[in-house]
């Protein structure tokens, strides 16, 4: 008898596929990895300092003799990128999962890419890693400007002036000039290393240049980022003409075209596909700044407000109309086009409600805690503002206490100055983001994060000022995350899905805080009296600033 014909067992489905996100950051190179359903499966870093020692930078930069350049070796990314894929690869990591990746980079940083150096991108083998072909003849300029420069002040001055003044150049690029933004320094560059500047056939941002390296080819300015350089008008997403022709002439060819956050730039290069077993089908989608990607990464809605609670205090907005004023940064959103982010940044933060803890109750957060408790919401009027060095936002250096006449008092007792400390950092962060266009609609959450996080009595404070209830989130990997999250979402983005459609199984932020049902009376009463308060602070350091210049 013959035997019954067997058919063979089905193949296995094909693994389900992953996300990769990337970040390189000012001290480290990062990857996360999700899958479909946003678990995070894997996660890896190299530290600059102490992987890449060859490169001899601290805090992954060099601080030059004068102490306003900071710069970090170009080199020193790319080599983290080889050591870092790998570590994944010894790890048995399957490469040909990935269906997308993106990334971010710290914001500002500038990569010059020497003429010649696309043939190199496009050509690399497979044989070599990216540092080896890399090294030689591809960058024009070997140490990359970074954010924490400062050396560009003239070129800034330069620009408000050609455009029109501070507030001009901030309605028309989000931000006044800053001499960390791109601009600024390729400004200066082409001032100051005219050779190299000459030499030089395309400008990236660190994010741009990530995503050029995935790519084979120069890789778009995306939106967002590109809202870090003064140079991109953030309403009509196009280099601004004006800007342009005060940095350098026909710097539109260095730049490219800018590009949505949301695009699919290409498939990877086939360098990565046989080097590493990547998939030909794998997307890479616009890399962005490391803030907007904490952004998408913390799943940032219209009405929500992000505060991180650090060393200094950060405070993360989706605004939808920009309102750009002389202090924070007005961005294009990443993850909505038609909607904007901002960023503020205060620096006087952790380490003043420090020192207030430390002179108003003995140095212990349990005593610091029972003043927020043992004094009402509001401090019967007074208040205070700690700029104990000085602040960015804004503009001041003092201590300034006033009573519930608002007049100024040289002293508070003990646990009202405590309060009088806490509501008046958030009411400072309130104001201020209001004045670049953010509303509390309903609904509004407030996500905080940080070490100040994790004090129960200092979040109270927070929801009450805010009138929303608080949230705290862990923002460790948050641009990591943002960057895969981005990577799913980009490759449906085009056919109008929404980011949030595609987030919505992400793990939710945890509820730690609900207004006090009487903090909208106070608030009313309060938030008027701090506007005149702070325009008075504002206009006593004016004026001291005038007199010690005279
Ligand atoms: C933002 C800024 C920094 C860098 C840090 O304007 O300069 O937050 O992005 O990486």
């Amino acid at each position: 008898m013959a035997a019954a014909q067997v058919s063979p067992p089905p193949p296995p489905p094909p693994p389900p596929p992953l996300y990769l996100g990337f970040d390189f950051s000012t001290q480290q190179l990062k990857v996360l990895v999700i899958d479909g359903n946003l678990n995070v499966l894997h996660q890896d870093n190299v530290q600059f300092d102490s992987e890449l020692s060859d490169f001899r930078t601290q805090g992954g930069v060099h601080i030059h003799s004068d102490r306003l350049t900071v710069t970090s070796p170009v080199l020193m990314w790319v080599k983290a990128l080889d050591l870092l894929l790998d570590k994944m690869k010894r790890a048995g990591f399957d490469f040909s999962r990935v269906r997308a990746l993106s990334g971010s980079g710290q914001q500002h940083g500038s990569v010059y890419w020497k003429r010649g150096a696309s043939e190199t991108l496009n050509q690399l083998s497979p044989d070599q890693d990216l540092f080896q072909q890399l090294q030689v003849c591809v960058f024009s300029v070997s140490d990359s400007p970074v954010w924490m420069d400062s050396s560009s002040s003239q070129q800034c001055l330069d620009l408000q002036a050609a455009v029109g003044g501070a507030l001009r150049l901030a309605e028309i690029t989000g931000s006044r000039a800053y001499e960390r933004f791109t601009g600024n320094q390729i400004c200066k560059l082409r001032q100051t290393r005219p050779d190299a500047y000459q030499d030089t056939e395309r400008i990236s941002l660190v994010s741009s240049f990530a995503a050029s390296l995935f790519l084979g080819d120069y890789a778009a300015i995306d939106y967002s980022d590109g809202s870090g350089m003064n140079l991109l008008d953030i309403r009509t997403r196009s280099w601004s003409e004006v800007c342009l022709k005060a940095t350098a002439p026909h710097l539109d060819q260095l730049l490219g075209a800018p590009l949505p956050s949301t695009s699919v730039l290409g498939p990877v290069s086939s360098y990565f596909v046989h080097r590493y077993g990547f998939s030909e089908t794998c997307r890479v989608v616009a890399f962005t700044g490391d803030n907007p990607a904490s952004l998408a990464g913390m799943r940032l809605q219209q009405g929500d407000i992000a505060v991180s609670l650090g060393t200094s205090d950060t405070v993360f907005l989706w605004i939808q109309q920009p309102r750009p004023a002389l202090e924070g940064h007005v961005f294009c959103n990443p993850v909505d086009w038609q909607a904007y982010m901002a960023l503020l940044c205060f620096k006087n933060g952790s380490l003043t409600r420090e020192r207030i803890r430390n002179e108003c109750a003995g140095g212990s957060w349990e005593v610091f805690s029972a003043a927020l408790r043992n004094t009402p919401l509001g401090n019967n009027g007074n208040i205070g503002f700690y700029f104990d060095t000085m602040e960015i936002t804004p503009p001041a250096v003092g201590v300034y206490r006033f009573d519930g006449d608002d007049n100024e008092v040289s002293s508070l007792s003990s646990q009202v100055e405590v309060r009088a400390l806490v509501e008046g950092q958030f009411l400072s962060r309130r104001l201020h983001a209001e004045s670049l266009g953010y509303s509390i609609i309903p609904g509004t959450r407030v996500l905080a994060t940080g070490g100040a996080s994790c004090n129960t009595e200092i979040l109270q404070v927070l929801s009450d000022v805010f009138n929303a209830p608080v949230y705290t989130i862990d923002l460790s990997n948050s641009a990591c995350l943002g960057a895969a999250y981005r990577a799913l979402h980009g490759l449906v983005a085009e056919s109008g899905v929404s980011f949030f459609d595609v987030l919505k199984t992400a793990p939710e932020p945890q509820l730690v805080a609900t207004p006090h049902p009487t903090a909208p009376q106070v608030q009313t009463h309060t938030h008027t009296g701090i506007s005149e308060i702070s325009q008075r602070v504002k206009d006593g350091n004016r004026e001291r600033k005038e007199k010690s210049t005279d």
